[in-house]
């Protein structure tokens, strides 16, 4: 199959990279000339669960960009970056190409459809990838990854992209209901990423804190309540499936710690923010998510401050 996939974060390097090893042919885009310029260079470094460092030779492109001849084109991108790759593609993208939103948190299918005529289709992963530089990714956890055509409509594309993934080493399984796999993962991300970032402890280290598990099972039940308020059919019981993504991706920095490290936006606001705004709507409560959503901005701003002084000695923008 013919991928093309727009972001190359950790993610992105890691789909990419296994689904090139399996013979696919992948275009990594990125907007970055300087990440272009280190995938051009190096490949994608894949560093695999048992140490072994792979070099993956990918195309790489500047985006936006036209992507002729895809067949799949997975967005990777940061949630916040969303709207501005639906804006950017608009009209670029032949319309038999099937759009995979392969990202954390909530809305990004809603706002893809602003940008792309195509048939969407939402997956959520538990698989635990590591950036530890341009192009350079680990593979720190292994996971699953859950794919659904967002309409919920039964589909073809569904199946066959989840058997492209399986065949790259990436399990997949397909779900008619992708809605509430995307809400019970960022119900369950929401009680991971701000704690880890706001802690800087690793997913290993958060499953042995009973204080954080407090504070991440008060996050859940919020959630859980927001999303029975939504009519959101979840898919099992979040406090269960965040026991086991902790667990599987122990050696792992969530997302959101590694954007805090970096400087960088954080999805904070498309994760508990989402969930405290459609409490609002609801009528439901969501203190423990206010709180945590309310940190984390704070904690932007100060990481932000902190990376602009490591790098020149004074504060200076980094336009980031
Ligand atoms: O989705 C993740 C993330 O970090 O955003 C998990 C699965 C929690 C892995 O860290």
């Amino acid at each position: 199959m013919r991928f093309s996939i727009v972001g190359a974060g950790a993610i992105g390097c890691l789909f990419g990279a296994r689904l090139m090893m399996a013979s696919h042919e992948v275009t990594l885009v990125h907007r970055d000339p300087i990440v272009v310029r280190a995938l051009k260079k190096n490949g994608i470094r894949l560093q695999d669960l048992d140490g072994t460092l792979t070099k993956v030779r990918v195309a790489i492109r500047k985006g936006p960009t036209r992507l002729p001849g895809t067949e799949v084109l997975i967005v990777a991108v940061k949630a916040y970056d969303t709207r501005a790759v639906a804006a950017s593609y608009r009209g670029m993208i032949h319309p038999e190409t099937i759009v995979v939103s392969l990202q954390n948190g909530l809305g990004n299918v809603e706002t893809l459809r602003s940008g792309f005529r195509n048939e969407i289709l939402a997956a959520s992963t538990t698989e635990g990838a590591l950036s530890l530089g341009q192009g350079y990714v680990v593979h720190t956890g292994r996971g699953v990854t859950l794919i659904g055509d967002a309409r919920g409509a039964s589909s073809d594309a569904s199946s066959r992209v989840k058997m492209a993934f399986d065949r790259a080493g990436l399990k997949a399984e397909t779900r008619s209901n992708i809605h509430g796999v995307l809400w019970t993962k960022a119900i369950v991300n929401a009680a991971i990423n701000p704690l880890s970032s706001l802690t800087r402890l690793s997913n290993g280290a958060i499953i042995k804190n009973r204080g954080i598990r407090d504070i991440a099972h008060s996050a859940m039940n919020e959630g859980i309540s927001v999303s029975h308020a939504m009519h959101i059919k979840l898919v099992g019981d979040p406090r269960k499936l965040w026991q086991r993504i902790l667990s599987s991706t122990r050696a792992n920095k969530s997302s959101m710690l590694q954007d805090i490290e970096r400087g960088k936006m954080s999805e904070i606001r498309q994760l508990n923010g989402a969930i405290l705004s459609y409490g609002r709507k609801t009528r439901v409560k969501t203190p423990v998510n206010g709180i945590l959503t309310k940190l984390v901005l704070g904690l932007e701003e100060s990481s932000k401050t902190t990376k602009s002084k490591v790098l020149s000695g004074f504060p200076v923008r980094t336009n980031r």
